[in-house]
C-alpha cells in the first residue's frame, strides 16, 4: 500500500543526501513551459479573441465575453446551499482575523542624528487570483487568496477560473458565490496558462495585474514561471503534501485519516509518515485499508497517491532524527503527533504550516483554522512562506538625511565609490559641498 524507508540504525546522512532519500512526485514545470509559451504569446497578440478560442478548445464552451456578469455572481450567491454559505462565512471570518493581525506599520530608524530610514509598506496595486476548475473546485482557495490581498489593502482584486461546460460557460457556481461573499466582483471565465497570460499582459476586457497568485495545475505553474520577472507570483503550486511526525503516543486512526485526507487531492499528492515507532507504523498501515474502503476518490487519487514514489512511511530511531527528516523534506503541511507536540513543533525549521497535536488536523487548516492554505510545496518551504498579507506588500525605504548628516559620512561614500571604480558616485556627494569632501 505504502512503501517504507528504514533509516534506523545508521547515522542519518546530512543535507541534500538526506533530502534525496525522501522522493517526491515528478512535476516537470520546465517541460510544460514550451507548451505554454505559444498560449501566452497568443493572448499577448490577440487578447480576448485568443481567450475565447482557448475556452472553445480546452473547456469546450463558446463564450461571447470572458468577464462574468455581476448578475451571475449574485445568482450564484442566492442559490448557494445555506450550510455551505455558513461554512464559507466562518472560514472568511477566521481568515480575516488572522490576516488582519499580519498588517505591518511603517517604521523609522534614526541611523545618526539627522539621518533616518523609514520602511513603509505599500500594497501591490492590482492582483489577479486564480481558482482552478475541474477536479479541484475549491471555494476555500478563493478565500485563502482573496483575504490576504484584501487585508493588505490591494485596491484591485480580480479572479479567473475556468469556464465550465455544465454551467453554461461560467466558472463553477461555488467559486462565484465565494467571490460574491468576499466582495470580489471582477471575475473572468478563463482557465489555465491563458488566465495567467491575461493578467500579465492585460486584454481588452481585463486590465493587466502586477501579481498573480493561487494554486493551479502544471500549466498554470508553467505560465507563472514564464512570467516571473515581469509580474509577481506566489510560489509555484505543486501537488499537495502532508508529512506527519508521530511517536508511539499518536492515534493511528487519526494519522491514517490525515494521510488519506491529503492523498484525496491528487494522484501525485504525497503522504509521508515519519515515526520512531514500528508499532505505530504497522497500526497506521493496518488502519489505512478500512478507511480507504469507506471513502470516495479511491482509485483515481488516493491509491495512486499512497502507492506512488512520493509517499512513504519513514522509520527513524527517535524524534530528534525525525525532526531532521522532516526538516530535510520541508513539507507543505506538517503534523506533529507526539508527546509534548507543542515543544517538538517549536524545533521544526522547514514546513509550510505546522499542525500541533491531535486536535489540529490539516483539514482544519484547509478550511477553518484561520491560517492560510496556499503553502509552498516541493521543498520550497525551505526558503519560502505560504500566502499572507506580506505577500501582497512591498517594503519601500525612504531615506532622509540633513546636510550635516550627509557631510559626516561623505568621506566613506567617496572612498567606497573609488574602491569600486565609480568616481561619479563620489562626485554626486562632493558636488553638494563645493566638490570637496567636507572636513570631519
Ligand atoms: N490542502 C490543499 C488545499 C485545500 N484543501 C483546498 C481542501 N480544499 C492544499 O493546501
Ligand atoms: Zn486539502
Amino acid at each position: 500500500m505504502i512503501s517504507r524507508i528504514d533509516l534506523r540504525g545508521d547515522a542519518l546522512p546530512t543535507g541534500g543526501a538526506l533530502r534525496d532519500l525522501l522522493p517526491r512526485a515528478e512535476f516537470d514545470v520546465e517541460a510544460a513551459l514550451e507548451k505554454v509559451r505559444p498560449i501566452c504569446e497568443a493572448v499577448h497578440h490577440r487578447g480576448d479573441a485568443a481567450l475565447i478560442d482557448y475556452a472553445e478548445r480546452f473547456d469546450g464552451v463558446t463564450l461571447d465575453q470572458v468577464r462574468v456578469p455581476a448578475a451571475a455572481l449574485a445568482r450564484a450567491l442566492e442559490e448557494l446551499d445555506p450550510a455551505v454559505r455558513a461554512g464559507l462565512e466562518e472560514s472568511i471570518r477566521r481568515a480575516r482575523t488572522v490576516h488582519r493581525a499580519q498588517r505591518r506599520t511603517a517604521h523609522t530608524t534614526q541611523v545618526v542624528p539627522g539621518g533616518t530610514v523609514t520602511e513603509k509598506w505599500v500594497p501591490v496595486g492590482r492582483v489577479g487570483l486564480y481558482a482552478p476548475g475541474g477536479r479541484s473546485v475549491y471555494p476555500s482557495s478563493v478565500i485563502m487568496n482573496a483575504v490576504p490581498a484584501q487585508e493588505a489593502g490591494v485596491e484591485s482584486v480580480a479572479l479567473a477560473s475556468p469556464p465550465q461546460k455544465e454551467f453554461g460557460g461560467l466558472p463553477h457556481p461555488t467559486i462565484l458565490a465565494a467571490c460574491a461573499l468576499l466582495g470580489v466582483d471582477e471575475v473572468y471565465a478563463v482557465g489555465g496558462a491563458q488566465a495567467v497570460a491575461m493578467f500579465a499582459y492585460g486584454t481588452e476586457s481585463c486590465a493587466p495585474a502586477d501579481m498573480v497568485t493561487g494554486p493551479g495545475n502544471i500549466w498554470v505553474a508553467a505560465a507563472k514561471r514564464y512570467f516571473t520577472g515581469r509580474i509577481g507570483i506566489d510560489t509555484e503550486a505543486g501537488p499537495t503534501e502532508i508529512a506527519v511526525l508521530a511517536d508511539a503516543t499518536a492515534d493511528p486512526v487519526h494519522v491514517a485519516a490525515d494521510l488519506i485526507s491529503q492523498a484525496e487531492h491528487d494522484p501525485l499528492a504525497a503522504a509521508v509518515l515519519v515515526t520512531d515507532s514500528a508499532e505505530l507504523a504497522d497500526a497506521v498501515e493496518h488502519e489505512l485499508e478500512p478507511q480507504i474502503a469507506a471513502t470516495k476518490h479511491v482509485d483515481d487519487r488516493i491509491l495512486p497517491a499512497l502507492r506512488g514514489r512520493q509517499s512513504a512511511i519513514v522509520l527513524v530511531d527517535g524524534i530528534d532524527e525525525g525532526l531532521r527528516v522532516v526538516d530535510a523534506y520541508g513539507a507543505e503541511h506538517l503534523e506533529i503527533q507526539t508527546a509534548d507536540a507543542a515543544a517538538v513543533a517549536q524545533r521544526v525549521r522547514n514546513a509550510g504550516a505546522i499542525f500541533v497535536g491531535p486536535w489540529s488536523p490539516v483539514s482544519l487548516g484547509d478550511y477553518c483554522a484561520g491560517s492560510n492554505h496556499v503553502l509552498p510545496t516541493g521543498g520550497c518551504a525551505c526558503h519560502s512562506s505560504g500566502l499572507s498579507v506580506q505577500s501582497f506588500l512591498r517594503g519601500i525605504h525612504i531615506v532622509d538625511y540633513t546636510r550635516e548628516a550627509l557631510a559626516e559620512v561623505t568621506h566613506h561614500v567617496v572612498t567606497l565609490a573609488e574602491a569600486e571604480d565609480l568616481p561619479a558616485h563620489g562626485a554626486a556627494v562632493k558636488a553638494r559641498f563645493g566638490w570637496k569632501v567636507p572636513q570631519q
